[in-house]
């Protein structure tokens, strides 16, 4: 099949690091063309449509800074914004900066093969479109390759089932339905008090309880927002640059910015009560910076961990329920800890009944319901929540090959191995944003996706300056990244989570830690400091 066009860079993927590699590329003065599978621009924010969706960061937050007059200019209604108003600003975008005429839509990347001898990637896509470009950018998300459950008779029920990851744009009314849904990470944390609110009866199949706190969310009050945005800089610059992984609190003198107390350890349950209580109130994700070893002291984590039981405790009043609800598995944040609305209290509810699926297992889906060991539950509406192939799915799932036709899924056999979480060995000219080995997950992603792409245009502009052509990094530099990531790990309690993190939620999957938890602040200054040291570790060429 013939090639259609040659460009400089072909960018996978039209979420928020699409738009802004493009944006930034563009003024390079480099040719580019973006592949996107979907539609429309967004990402995960044109999939996730599910009831209830919205960020867990905040949207003052969660929002590019590259350009003050788009700052000043987009107006957020909520504290966490709202998964349709995320897409809106999305969109905004993509028009603003007349994104969209260089974005082919519809278009899902299926291989990309680099030719050593020529020193191109070639890339194609389903739809048979070929592309020949020098440098090839993976943008194409964390989240991004739903998991469907491994769940005998999924294809049996016969009523309407809906998958939260691919949500149908015109939305569902549950109203006067008996729903059933699988899934109590953060998805189904969102989507259930808002399908319970609306639905007949909603029966929740909880495998495995997580740790949820409030979201105190609320529309944001005007006045606050000017005086926060006069200070955007210094907002943004301690985003970027602070231990809170770019989602910090964003109160004009925040709690955050007064020392987080050292640990829980060795406290009483009142004092710890008392650090936390005011984090608890004041909401958000960032209720685990209230100490600083949280997540690497197992004393004060369980301390964290048994202020939030006994929350729940206090919350849900059937103490049996309750007790179903408080998660004792695992390490509280080792697993992406929620961030919610009336979650608990939902559990109140005459209409809500909750079944744990640990103590009696579901032997199958039948057309009417679910199949446990000991009975079955009936519903109209089947819902499932249960989670994405996450970090690495996208990348494995389309063919690359690097040198000498190395395919990415035999490197990776045994996990991912990248330098810095945006390069790999014996993969040329291939970047990749919020690679596995990168801050990522554990971090705002606007904040990391703007500090990929703002690194990977200053490492081109070395390059276009210099007459290289080609860039790989060194497996050494690779080893030695791959080592340090589990290093930094393995001195966290984020191993003991049994998280996707890990890679534990699909069967079969290498289990190795993906991101990078040294926080965003230390990673820039890693980052930084490879780039001044002449890009240490990249052979350039
Ligand atoms: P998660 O956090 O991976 O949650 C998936 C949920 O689905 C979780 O409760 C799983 O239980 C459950 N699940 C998955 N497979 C099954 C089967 N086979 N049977 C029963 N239950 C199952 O995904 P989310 O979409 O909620 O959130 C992902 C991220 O998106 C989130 O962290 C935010 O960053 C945004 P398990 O825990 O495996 O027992």
């Amino acid at each position: 099949m013939p090639e259609s066009k040659s460009v400089d860079v072909v960018i996978v993927g039209a979420g928020f690091a699409g738009l802004y590699l493009l944006y930034r590329l563009r003024k390079m003065g480099l040719t580019t063309v973006v592949f996107e599978q979907g539609d429309n621009v967004g990402g995960t924010w044109y999939w996730n449509r599910y009831p209830g969706a919205r960020c867990d960061a905040e949207s003052l937050a969660y929002s590019f800074s590259f350009s003050p007059e788009l700052e000043q200019q987009w107006q957020w209604s909520e504290r966490y914004a709202t998964q349709p108003e995320i897409l809106k600003y999305a969109e905004h975008v993509a028009d603003h900066f007349d994104l969209r005429k260089d974005i082919q839509f519809n278009e899902q990347v299926t291989a990309a093969r680099y030719d050593e001898a020529e020193n191109l990637w070639h890339v194609e896509t389903a739809a048979g479109k070929q592309v020949a470009a020098h440098f090839c950018i993976m943008a194409t998300g964390c989240l991004s390759v739903p998991q469907l459950p491994a769940i005998k008779g999924v294809e049996q029920f016969a009523g309407p089932r809906y998958q939260a990851s691919k949500w149908p744009p015109e939305g569902v009314d549950f109203s006067g339905q008996t729903v059933g849904i699988i899934g109590t990470g953060s998805s189904g944390i969102q989507a259930i008090p808002v399908i319970a609110a609306q639905a007949d009866h909603l029966t929740v199949f909880q495998r495995t309880p997580n740790f949820s706190v409030p979201a105190v969310n609320g529309v944001l009050d005007q006045d606050w927002v000017v005086q926060f945005k006069e200070n955007y800089r210094k907002h943004r610059h301690y985003h970027k640059h602070g231990l809170s992984s770019g989602f910090g609190d964003l109160q004009i003198e925040p709690v955050a910015r007064t020392p987080a107390a050292p640990t829980a350890a060795g406290l009483s349950d009142a004092q710890v009560a008392e650090i936390l209580d005011k984090y608890w109130q004041r909401g958000g994700a960032f209720f685990l910076s209230a100490f600083e070893d949280s997540l690497i002291n197992e004393e004060s984590n369980t301390r964290i961990a048994d202020y939030v039981r006994n929350k729940i405790r206090e919350i849900v009043k059937d103490p049996q329920t309750a007790e179903t609800l408080c998660p004792k598995d695992h390490p509280i944040g080792t697993k992406r800890i929620c961030v919610d609305t009336d979650y608990y209290a939902t559990y109140n509810r005459d209409n809500v009944t909750l079944v744990d699926i640990r103590k009696s297992p579901i032997e199958e889906i039948v057309k009417d319901g679910i199949r446990l060991v000991d009975g079955e539950h009936k519903f109209d509406t089947l819902v499932l929540a249960t989670g994405f192939d996450a970090m690495t799915g996208a990348l494995l799932n389309m063919d690359i090959r690097g040198r000498e036709g190395l395919p990415l899924r035999a490197k990776w056999q045994e996990g991912p191995r990248s330098y810095l979480g945006m390069s790999v060995h014996g993969f040329p000219n291939l970047f990749m944003v919020t690679g596995p080995g990168s801050p990522s997950v554990l971090s705002n992603m606007l904040v990391s996706i703007e500090q990929h792409v703002d690194w990977m245009v200053g490492c081109l502009t070395h390059m276009a300056e210099a007459g290289y052509t080609r860039f790989e990094p060194e497996l050494q530099a690779e080893d030695h990244w791959v080592g340090h990531v589990n290093e930094i790990a393995s001195a966290t309690l984020y191993p003991k989570g049994g998280s996707w993190y890990l890679g534990a939620n699909v069967a079969g999957k290498p289990r190795v830690f993906m991101p990078y938890a040294a926080g965003v602040g230390a990673y820039r200054d890693v980052c930084d400091d490879v780039a001044a040291s002449n890009y240490r570790g990249f052979a350039f060429s």
